[in-house]
């Protein structure tokens, strides 16, 4: 007979992927409370907003039927990111931080909570992206005396299992050769309607438009369109199979803003003007189809020579990349043992439930390890 396991939940950020979060955590909860072999009590108490605060002083469990608008009724001072650590150090049982931000300040604040023998888990890339002397700060912080796990599957390719599945060959003794995928949502989309097999597209920068439209850009398509997001999650990548990459602009990322554009003002002079440019992609396109392929925006990790770069290439038809469909994301890692047959991730990488689906897994691996 097992004793009952309590754990203790904090949420930072509540927006899209936080609310699909806080409702299959709501399920999660439930269903562990009740389980025969191992009953485990989860229990949200502090959420966090950028201005609003909600916690229970004596570490009872917040309602998650009515989170939402106790949250907004808060009167609680917001606390400083050092203060919630204080607060969820003296806990009576395990903490785990969810990190659902965005945010610099509170990936910076990672080693400080870990330190404390609190838990984090993030879709959050920024922490683990950028500069080197963080990544490492992390780690030691997670490896020094009762330090508190990391996990952040959802910071690459969402909700696929893309970050456990590398650690697990590796773990197992395989040699990774070769990363090679795409990466983003926004960039699947736009090739694969400027592009696609066996059909003509349209214009570049109709594309661009339609995927606005549609909510597959950032607010502003420059910050999907310079590449950073991509390069971002090959850092991640190539950190974890042990190069020790600077930052994300320390290698090799072509930028499909055309130069002139890049300092616009807003976001609908810039789409306003993109037609202007039409004519460099489709001279691209062209040079591609005249060799029997489609181009496509890619993110490749070499390791016999160290290289990491982010653009264009060119892709026979039948590849797996080249007939990717809708906003699908691929990665392909390439090993030793695998060979020329490589292990392959393909699907959804956006969208609130399978984010957040990726954070609720990262908490259950958390769960197992503290039975
Ligand atoms: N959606 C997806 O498909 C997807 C996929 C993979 C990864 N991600 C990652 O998920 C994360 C969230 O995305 P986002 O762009 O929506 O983030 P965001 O807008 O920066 O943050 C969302 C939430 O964080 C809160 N917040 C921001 N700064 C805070 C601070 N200093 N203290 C406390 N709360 C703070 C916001 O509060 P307010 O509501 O009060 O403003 C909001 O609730 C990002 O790291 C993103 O890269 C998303
Ligand atoms: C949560 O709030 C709902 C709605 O007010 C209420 O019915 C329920 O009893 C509350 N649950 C707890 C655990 O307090
Ligand atoms: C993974 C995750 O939880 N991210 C979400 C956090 O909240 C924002 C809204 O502010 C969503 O858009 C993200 O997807």
């Amino acid at each position: 007979m097992h004793h009952p396991q309590q754990i203790f939940v904090a949420v930072i950020g509540t927006g899209g992927v936080g609310k699909c979060f806080l409702n299959q955590l709501a399920a999660l909860s439930s269903k562990l409370s009740r389980s025969a072999s191992a009953q485990t009590y989860v229990s949200v108490i502090l959420l966090a907003r950028s201005n609003k605060l909600l916690f229970s002083e004596s570490f009872r469990s917040l309602n998650l039927s009515t989170w939402e608008k106790d949250l907004e009724q808060s009167k609680a001072p917001v606390l400083s990111l050092p203060q919630i650590a204080e607060y969820l150090a003296i806990a009576p049982a395990p903490v785990v931080l969810v990190d659902n931000t965005s945010n610099e300040a509170v990936a910076h604040a990672y080693p400080t909570f870990l330190r404390k023998g609190i838990h984090v888990i993030t879709p959050n890339k920024k922490a683990f992206s950028s500069e080197l002397d963080l990544w490492e700060d992390i780690q030691a912080a997670s490896l020094s005396r009762n330090g508190g796990m990391v996990f952040h599957e959802s910071s690459v390719g969402a909700g696929l299992p893309v970050i456990s599945t590398l650690r697990e060959l590796i773990d197992t003794g395989d040699e990774v050769t070769k990363i090679e995928g795409v990466f983003s949502g926004t960039m699947s989309y736009l090739f694969n309607t400027f592009a696609p097999i066996g059909a003509q597209g349209g214009s570049w920068s109709a594309a661009v438009k339609q995927a606005k439209e549609l909510g597959f850009t950032e607010p502003d398509p420059r910050d999907d369109l310079n590449g950073l997001d991509v390069a971002r999650k090959l850092t991640i990548l190539g950190r974890i199979i042990g190069l020790p990459i600077a930052s994300p602009t320390s290698f090799p990322v072509e930028s499909l803003i055309p130069k002139d554009l890049e300092s616009c003002g807003s976001s609908d002079e810039f789409l306003s003007k993109l037609s202007g440019y039409d004519g460099e992609m489709e001279k691209l396109k062209k040079e591609a189809e005249a060799e029997g392929k489609v181009i496509r925006y890619v993110g490749k990790i070499e390791t016999a020579t160290n290289q990491v770069k982010v653009g264009l290439e060119k892709f026979d038809p039948t590849h797996p990349i080249a007939a990717l469909k809708g906003s699908a994301n691929i990665i392909n890692f390439y090993t030793k043992r695998y060979g020329d047959a490589a292990v392959t991730i393909q699907g959804a990488g956006a969208g609130g439930e399978v984010t957040a689906a990726g954070v609720t897994g990262d908490l259950i691996k958390i769960l197992q390890r503290l039975k």
